[in-house]
C-alpha cells in the first residue's frame, strides 16, 4: 500500500513536515477554496502541486472534487456543471494527478452527532447516535414528515434526549449536524438546510440511482480518456438519513454501479468505516468482488450496536476485520504486479483517529488530528509488513 495522508492545505494545523514524520509519502488534498461546481484551473492545480512537492511528498490522490447538488437533484445548471467537473478531471490529467475520490451523498457528506465521544482509555472519537439524530429531526429542524420516519419508542427516547439538553447543547447538536464537517464544504443554518432537504421532495432512491449513473456515463469516458482513475466513497452513515435515498451502502448497490458503467475508470474509495457500520456488509467479500477497481483505501474502523447507533473505534478494533481486508489487498497488490499494472500499489490513507494525548488540547480538525491518526497508520504499516512477510 502507499502509505497517505489526508491534507486541508496550507491552513491545516498537521503540517506537511508533520505528515512526512508520520512515515506517509503521498498528500490527500483538494482545492477547498474553489466553489462546488467550479472548473479546478490548471494554475491553481499546480500551485498546490508544487507546495506537496517541496516538501518531499507527492499529490497521490484528489478528495474530493465535489459533485454539485444539481447535479444529484439533475436540476438546474447541472449541465454546466457536469462540464465543469470534466475540465477539472482533464485538467487534473495533465498535471499529472491519476485518482480523484468523490461521493454522491445527497445534501450531507459524512455525518456525525459528537464530534468528543469519551472513550474507555481517555482519548475522543466521532460517534453517531440515533437518539440524537431524533432529536435534532423531530424537535429542532421539525422537518416536514419525519413523524413518519421514527416508532413511537423512538419519538419518546427522543424527547427525554432533548428535554435534557441545554440551549449550548441543543446548539452544538446543530452545529455538528448541518455545519460541515472537514472535507464537506458546505455548510447551512436550519432554514437553508430545510429549504435544500425539500429539493429532494420527489427524488426517490429509484431516481438518485438513474442521476447517478447519468453523471457517471458523463464523467467516466472523460476520466478514461485522459488516465483518471475516478473512486466513489460509500454513504457515511450507510443508511437513509433525513428521509433522503441513499445509493452507495451496500454491495448490490456496487455491483448496479458498475454493471452499468462497466469502465475501470469507475472505481471504489474503499471506505472500511464507512461500510462496517452495516453489519450485513461483508467486507472482505466486498473487496474480493470488486478488488480489480479498488482505487484508494480508507481504513478506520467502527464500533456499531443493533440501533444504528456507532462509534469510531481505533484501527484494529471495532467491528472491522482489518486483518481480513489488508491481507485481500496484499493478494490484490500481487495480482496486479504480475499482469503488470502500473496501480499495483494502492494508496490508503489512515482514515480519522482518535483526538489523544497533546492534540486533546489543541483546536483540531474532527476525525483528522495528528497523533491519533499517526497511530492508525503505524498500526496499519504494521499489519501490512506482518502479512506481507507471512503470507
Ligand atoms: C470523512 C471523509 C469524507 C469523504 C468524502 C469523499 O472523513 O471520508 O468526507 O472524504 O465523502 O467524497
Amino acid at each position: 500500500m502507499e502509505q497517505t495522508w489526508r491534507w486541508y492545505g496550507p491552513k491545516d494545523p498537521v503540517s506537511l513536515s508533520d505528515i512526512k514524520q508520520a512515515g506517509a509519502t503521498g498528500i490527500v488534498t483538494a482545492l477547498h477554496q474553489i466553489p462546488n461546481g467550479e472548473v479546478w484551473s490548471t494554475e491553481a492545480i499546480n500551485e498546490r502541486k508544487e507546495i506537496v512537492e517541496t516538501a518531499g511528498l507527492s499529490w497521490s490522490v484528489v478528495e474530493s472534487i465535489p459533485v454539485h447538488e444539481n447535479i444529484k437533484t439533475r436540476s438546474g445548471e447541472f449541465e454546466i456543471y457536469i462540464e465543469n467537473y470534466k475540465k477539472s478531471i482533464a485538467n487534473l490529467s495533465s498535471c499529472g494527478i491519476p485518482i480523484v475520490c468523490y461521493n454522491f451523498m445527497p445534501v450531507l457528506d459524512w455525518t456525525r452527532t459528537s464530534l468528543d465521544f469519551e472513550v474507555e482509555d481517555g482519548s475522543r472519537a466521532l460517534r453517531f447516535d440515533t437518539t440524537a439524530f431524533a432529536a435534532f429531526e423531530l424537535y429542532l429542524l421539525k422537518r416536514p414528515g419525519v413523524e413518519n420516519s421514527y416508532s413511537n419508542q423512538q419519538k419518546a427516547d427522543a424527547r427525554t434526549y432533548f428535554d435534557k439538553l441545554s440551549k449550548e447543547e441543543k446548539e452544538a447538536l446543530v452545529q455538528t449536524i448541518i455545519a460541515g464537517l472537514p472535507g464537506a464544504e458546505e455548510g447551512y443554518t436550519l432554514e437553508q438546510f430545510q429549504s435544500i432537504l425539500d429539493t429532494y421532495k420527489n427524488i426517490d432512491s429509484q431516481t438518485l440511482k438513474e442521476n447517478l449513473i447519468h453523471f457517471l456515463k458523463e464523467i467516466i469516458p472523460i476520466a478514461s480518456g485522459n488516465n483518471i482513475k475516478m473512486c466513489i466513497h460509500p454513504d457515511d452513515p450507510p443508511y437513509s438519513i433525513l428521509g433522503l435515498p441513499r445509493v452507495v451502502s451496500t454491495e448490490e448497490d456496487y455491483a448496479f454501479i458498475f454493471e452499468q458503467v462497466p469502465d475501470f475508470a469507475n472505481g471504489i474509495t474503499f471506505c472500511t468505516g464507512s461500510l462496517g457500520v452495516r453489519a450485513d456488509n461483508d467486507l472482505v467479500q466486498i473487496f474480493k468482488r470488486f478488488s480489480d477497481r479498488v482505487h484508494f483505501l480508507h481504513f478506520r474502523s467502527t464500533q456499531r450496536d443493533t440501533k444504528g447507533n456507532f462509534h469510531e473505534a481505533n484501527h484494529l478494533e471495532g467491528d472491522v476485520d482489518m486483518y481480513g481486508v489488508v491481507k485481500e489487498v496484499v493478494i490484490e497488490e500481487r495480482r496486479r504486479k504480475v499482469e503488470g499494472r502500473t496501480d499495483a500499489i494502492i494508496p490508503m490513507r489512515p482514515d480519522h483517529g482518535h483526538q489523544m494525548l497533546d492534540d486533546l488540547h489543541k483546536k483540531t480538525n474532527p476525525g483528522y488530528s495528528g497523533i491519533g491518526r499517526l497511530r492508525g497508520l503505524a498500526e496499519l504499516r504494521g499489519l501490512e509488513m506482518g502479512i506481507n512477510k507471512s503470507i
